[in-house]
């Protein structure tokens, strides 16, 4: 009876966290967590099995359904958006093979559930900005972006064609504390705090009114697990489900800094490769699908995840 579970990207933002949750609700031996080149956080690599795997090497893959007896997979291993425009060769090879080894793998080796994020990033430029639907237009203009579409094509055909039950979440750029800033192009949002706490004043390299959807970890871990568990019978989609937490703007993100540490300073020096991408992507989204099939609802206001981001990071920095 396969009964264990299999995170991929286990050392990365989202990983980082899924993991000690995972645990804590299915038995620290029954999740495996699985990094490459990232050094696993001592939480993760303690916390209970791990081991080191690269998705791009499909021999590697099958090898790891097989010998830990994989039920469910949880692929987070992925190249982010900025990285994947300066080496397109990783990307591809993570983002484009490594989903392909894994759906396949998971197909081969009996596995009865893959988890794969897709992204606000599987949106482009002509994409209805405000409130973007979950059916709509798809053209993004970044590696990233075109491979979180193929990943939900691909999830949407393994699911309904072969039977592999696949789920998948569009994330928005998401916001914690127990991982250093990466990079993506959200990550402005996590770094401002470490500017603040550490300098009083942060530099920003989107401008100020640049919206986008963004989510607190919590509600991210909150969101992967509720559809995870959810019930097959009630969904519609599979792997391209919009879940939202709170838009805002740096410069909303500043003025709520601001309300807690008066004299933080903010200036910009934009990044073209990053803004570029960040205005390719849409200023919010409408996530009445994810909340119609399978209960979705965020926690976490901008104020409350400033506040918690200020305690927790405070004493991190200490
Ligand atoms: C990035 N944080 O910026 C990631 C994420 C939607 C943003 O994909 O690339």
């Amino acid at each position: 009876m396969k009964k264990n579970i299999l995170v991929t990207g286990a050392a990365g933002q989202i990983g980082t966290e899924l993991v000690p949750a995972l645990r804590e609700r299915y038995g620290d031996e029954r999740v495996i967590a699985a990094g490459h080149r990232t050094p696993l956080p001592d939480e993760v690599r303690d916390g209970g099995p791990h081991i080191t795997l690269d998705v791009a090497n499909q021999a590697d893959v099958v090898a790891a359904i097989r010998d830990h007896d994989i039920e469910v997979i949880y692929h987070l291993a992925s190249i982010l958006s900025a990285l994947a425009e300066a080496n397109r060769q990783n990307a591809h090879a993570v983002n484009v093979n490594g989903l392909y080894h894994v759906l396949e793998a998971a197909v081969a080796g009996d596995v009865r559930q893959v988890n794969v994020p897709s992204s606000i990033a599987a949106f482009g430029p002509d994409t209805p900005p405000v409130n973007t639907p979950n059916e709509t237009l798809q053209r993004p203009n970044t590696l990233y972006g075109i491979a979180k579409v193929l990943g939900e094509l691909w999830g949407n055909y393994y699911a309904t064609k072969l039977g592999l039950d696949v789920r998948g979440l569009r994330l928005p750029g998401i916001i914690s504390w127990k991982t250093e800033p990466t990079a993506g192009t959200t990550d402005y949002a996590v770094a401002i705090f470490y500017g603040a706490l550490r300098e009083g004043r942060y530099t920003c390299y989107l401008r100020p009114d640049t919206s986008l959807p963004m989510m607190y970890m919590p509600d991210c871990i909150n969101a992967i697990i509720g559809l995870a568990e959810a019930d097959m019978a009630k969904l519609k989609h599979h792997a391209d489900f919009n879940v939202a937490g709170v838009s805002f703007t740096p410069s909303e993100l500043t003025a709520a800094i601001q309300r807690r540490m008066p004299d933080f300073e903010i200036d910009y020096d934009i990044d073209p490769l990053r803004q570029g991408i960040a205005d390719s992507w849409p200023d919010s989204l409408d996530d009445s699908v994810a909340r119609a099939e399978w209960g979705w609802r965020p926690t976490y206001d901008l104020d409350a995840m400033v506040d918690d981001m200020l305690a927790n990071l405070s004493i991190k920095l200490r």
